[in-house]
């Protein structure tokens, strides 16, 4: 399929670069000039591959893992202002979501204010939950303090991707001797699904009803755990224990939004399509942790409606984020 879009795609800054490189040290001579390359390697990828707009991000944990606050602030601003000079290169071929220095809501809401506003961002992308101001704290986006922020996102029309990260050593005990689970195998999607799930029940989409969020890998495993999240043993009976006021699936359908990235997988697509409806799946890569010929030559080629490719591959994407190509 020509004229995809694809927005799970990522680069790195100098200061953000070498994060990545414990996730592909054996490949680290090709992954890093991938991670910092935009205008060429990627472009040149893209056209031998019918994608013709990548929406760009930073590489992750990056400024969610830097928990000198004043720093975060000051490094999602470089890395927004470099993405938004790339996307001035090639405004035919990029577009970017925002970085945010979400330790300080008050500063996040601002800079995506900044990004939206100044830089025409068509969103934010944030790598899982927050460190500020020690190295062992943990803030979810569910906590009080965040709703403002939310409220201004909701304003700003904006979707906010939830892109994962490994969860801290001292929260992770239970993977304790079996450290290949950790990163994109399972803990990425297990610590982003409890995230998204924490901000469901937490009665944030009662308050903003606006809000879209955008989660990868397929959904990170939520779509097929809908109906028994919500189940919680029919016959019992059990009312939810949670703020918000309607069962998971339903926020999930009405506020969430599932990408392909790094999930390259037909019979997984299909029961995300059946689950969600083809509306709220889009196509990605992950790039420069998947290939894009991998991802391209999959999709184009996978046993789904010719009607649902089209709005999977492109026609989504250009909907939610007004794409002007
Ligand atoms: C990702 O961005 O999804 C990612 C990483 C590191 C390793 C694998 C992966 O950030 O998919
Ligand atoms: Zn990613």
């Amino acid at each position: 399929m020509q004229g995809k879009i694809a927005l799970e795609e990522h680069l790195a800054i100098e200061a953000t670069l070498g994060d990545s490189q414990v996730f592909g040290s054996h490949v680290w001579h090709e992954l890093g000039p991938r991670l910092i390359d935009v205008q060429d390697i990627r472009l040149r990828e893209m056209d031998k591959h019918g994608i013709e707009m990548m929406i760009l991000s930073l590489n992750a944990p990056a400024v969610q893992a830097i928990h000198d606050v004043p720093r975060a602030i000051a490094v999602a601003r470089e890395a927004n202002d470099i993405c938004a000079e790339h996307v001035r290169k090639r405004p035919d071929r990029f577009a970017s979501f925002a970085a945010l220095p979400m330790q300080d809501p008050e500063a996040a809401a601002a800079e995506l204010t900044r990004c939206v506003k100044e830089l025409g961002m068509v969103g934010a992308l944030v790598n899982g939950f927050s460190q500020a101001g020690t190295p062992d704290s943990v803030l979810y986006y569910d906590l009080p303090q965040y709703r403002p922020f939310w409220r201004t996102v909701e304003a700003l029309g904006v979707p906010f991707y939830l892109h994962p990260r490994n969860p801290l050593p001292s929260w992770s005990r239970f993977y304790e001797g079996h450290n290949w689970m950790l990163g994109p195998n399972w803990a990425f999607a297990a610590e982003t699904a409890v995230h998204a799930l924490r901000l469901i029940g937490s009665g944030l989409f009662d308050e903003c009803p606006g809000l879209q969020i955008v989660l990868g890998h397929l959904g990170e495993g939520i779509p097929v755990q809908l109906w028994r999240i919500d189940g919680r043993n029919g016959w019992m009976k059990a009312p939810h224990k949670y703020p918000a006021s309607h069962g998971v699936g339903h926020y999930f359908r009405k506020n969430f939004h599932v990408t392909t990235s790094g999930n390259f997988h037909t019979p997984s697509l299909n029961s995300v399509i059946a689950e969600l409806g083809a509306d709220r799946v889009m196509f990605s890569v992950d790039w420069p942790f998947e290939a894009v010929d991998e991802a391209a030559a999959w999709f184009d080629n996978a046993a789904i409606g010719e009607p649902e490719r089209t709005k999977i591959g492109r026609d989504n994407a250009v909907k939610l984020f007004k794409l002007k190509i």
